[in-house]
């Protein structure tokens, strides 16, 4: 069982793999000795990863503390390698807070907000499809009134997962398809409300004012509501990822992230950047736009996928 979850990991994190591990391999085969020039190497490649300067730069003042004594390791490449992945995992796992998504209220209201095309709409289908094999009833609130394509698609997860919608004329007011989705769940015994919301730039102060009524709303239709607030991040935006969550925190107080999209890039290691600077869990990262290419985030997995 964990076996198949590391190769499902391991295979979306292939590019990540051979974009920072594997060319760190290689640097130590062909520099064996662990000097200045060997440092800087696997710094290029850790930055060129995105694993953030920050990060980069302790994680390398740490590595010529511990092997530049002029000294010759003993197999260089197990011991850097070693290295690394311990304070890799040193660095995710407080990011581990809480188990993914646990869901404590009925009905339990999750809102998912995030810049444009980061994956919103697929890992909201692909978060049902996880709920309802657990037994879960999911019912969505297409809050992305914008295109009447956004809604189509909304629905075409809720046939292929089973779960219901709610859902108004494109154009409408999103706070208020949220607000009636909270409603239509009470009366129809629903477990699980997916709130799918508009793309908007964290830069727009007006669309960020519309997410913020949304939530708003939302807490008028349930006290405590949302329970879960969720930015999802595509992946391959590197380091900007880190900006928009610090944005759509101070607009609307996130619960966690979603990592999507990190089966297409080498730049993975914005992972480890998002761990080292936020204050927040990842629950999920997305590994790919099948239904099941959503994997509970657990940093011991993670780096277990990257270094074997
Ligand atoms: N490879 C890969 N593609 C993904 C992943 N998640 C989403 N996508 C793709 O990214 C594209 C955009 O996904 P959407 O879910 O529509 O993104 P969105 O955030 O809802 O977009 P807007 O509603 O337009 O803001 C689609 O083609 C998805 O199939 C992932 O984890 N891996
Ligand atoms: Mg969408």
């Amino acid at each position: 069982m964990l076996g198949k979850l590391i190769d499902k990991l391991k295979k979306g994190l292939t590019k990540t793999r051979e974009g920072m591990v594997q060319k760190i391999r290689e640097v130590i085969r062909r520099r064996p000795e662990i000097d200045e020039e060997t440092l800087e190497e696997i710094e290029e490649i850790l930055i060129e990863a995105d694993v953030g300067v920050e990060p980069t730069l302790r994680i390398i003042d740490q590595l010529r503390e511990r092997f530049e004594t002029g000294e010759p390791v003993e197999n260089p490449e197990t011991a850097i390698q070693e290295f690394l992945e311990k304070e890799i995992r040193k660095i995710l796992l407080p990011s581990d807070t809480a188990p993914s998504i646990a869901i404590t209220t009925k009905p339990h209201i999750i809102l998912v907000v995030g810049v444009n095309g980061v994956g919103k709409t697929t890992t909201i289908g692909k978060m049902a499809h996880k709920l309802s094999r657990e037994g879960k009833k999911v019912l969505f609130a297409a809050g992305d009134t914008f295109r009447a394509a956004a809604i189509d698609q909304l629905g075409i997860w809720a046939d292929r997962t089973g779960s219901d919608i709610v859902q108004h004329q494109p154009g409408a007011d999103a706070a208020s398809v949220a607000f009636d989705a909270i409603q239509a769940a009470r009366a129809r015994d629903i477990d699980v409300v997916l709130i799918d919301t508009a793309g908007r730039l964290h830069t727009k102060i007006n669309l960020m004012e519309e997410v913020k009524k949304i939530r708003r709303v939302v807490a008028k239709a349930m006290p405590g509501a949302p329970h879960e607030t969720l930015l999802v991040l595509d992946a391959t935006t590197g380091q900007n990822a880190v900006i928009q969550a610090k944005q759509f925190h101070s607009t609307v107080e996130l619960t966690g992230l979603v990592l999507a999209k990190l089966d297409g890039t080498a730049k993975g290691g914005v992972v480890i950047a998002i761990a080292d600077e936020l204050d927040l869990p990842v629950r999920y990262v997305g590994l790919g736009e099948g239904i099941e290419d959503l994997d509970d985030f657990d940093p011991e997995n993670f780096v277990r996928a990257l270094f074997d």
